[in-house]
């Protein structure tokens, strides 16, 4: 039984230590690619990392989207952002080369990658995702925990906060026009993203 009293889950108190401890061991390995990637470039990578466990009413709600039961071997199969956390960086070129990055640390194997940069979502979603399934040493055994891996750019990231608090709000002719102008921003951030890296190459030239 969870920890949340009117919300029935098959996860236990164990799972959300591991889980937990998985966040943190991977947050870690966030700050040290950070850090040695701003070392190679002279640079500031990422502007900021966050993690967040997933609550127990999201994954049923999830899992209520996918229609299936809360059960923990639906839960196991198929959600994969229990566990998330995210990089936020100020260019888009910095994103791939993170992600190969953390994808070299021999405990993470990268098992799905979801480019919505190169595919962005109808609702103009951008964003890379990596599913990772990071192996976490725990009384004395490696148990195998799957992470979602976000990287954004700080543009995107203001973005979809946008579209997340839209998300809430009720359907009505008003949602639909913010929805329809989220879209075309969400072009316009391409566009200037693109723009300001330029731009840094250009300084850096200088
Ligand atoms: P929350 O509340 O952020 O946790 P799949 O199993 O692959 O079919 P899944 O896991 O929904 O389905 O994958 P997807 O579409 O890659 O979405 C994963 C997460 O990306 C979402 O988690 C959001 O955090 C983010 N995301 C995806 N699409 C959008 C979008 O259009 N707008 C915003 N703002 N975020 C998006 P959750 O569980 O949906 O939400």
């Amino acid at each position: 039984m969870n920890s949340n009293s009117d919300i029935e889950t098959d996860i236990t108190n164990q799972d959300i230590t591991i889980n937990t401890s998985a966040m943190k061991y991977m947050l870690a390995k966030l700050e040290l690619v950070n850090s040695e990637l701003s070392d190679e470039t002279n640079r500031n990578i990422a502007s900021h990392i966050t993690g967040r466990i997933k609550s127990d009413v999201s994954i049923k709600n999830k899992l209520k989207r996918k229609r299936l039961s809360c059960s923990a071997d639906n839960i196991q199969q198929h959600i994969n952002d229990i566990v998330g956390v995210r990089a936020v960086c100020f260019f888009v070129d910095d994103l791939y080369t993170f992600g190969e990055k953390l994808a070299h640390h021999p405990d993470i194997t990268v098992i799905k990658t979801k480019d919505y940069i190169k595919q962005p979502k109808k609702s103009g979603y951008r964003s890379l995702h990596l599913i990772c399934e990071l192996e976490l040493p725990y009384h004395s055994k490696t148990k195998k925990i799957k992470i979602e891996v976000q990287l954004r750019t700080n543009a995107m990231d203001y973005w979809a906060e946008l579209d997340h608090q839209l998300h809430y709000k009720k359907d009505n002719d008003k949602s639909e026009q913010i929805s329809q102008k989220l879209k075309l921003y969400a072009d316009e951030i391409e566009n200037i993203d693109k723009k300001m890296m330029k731009l840094r190459d250009k300084i850096n030239m200088l």
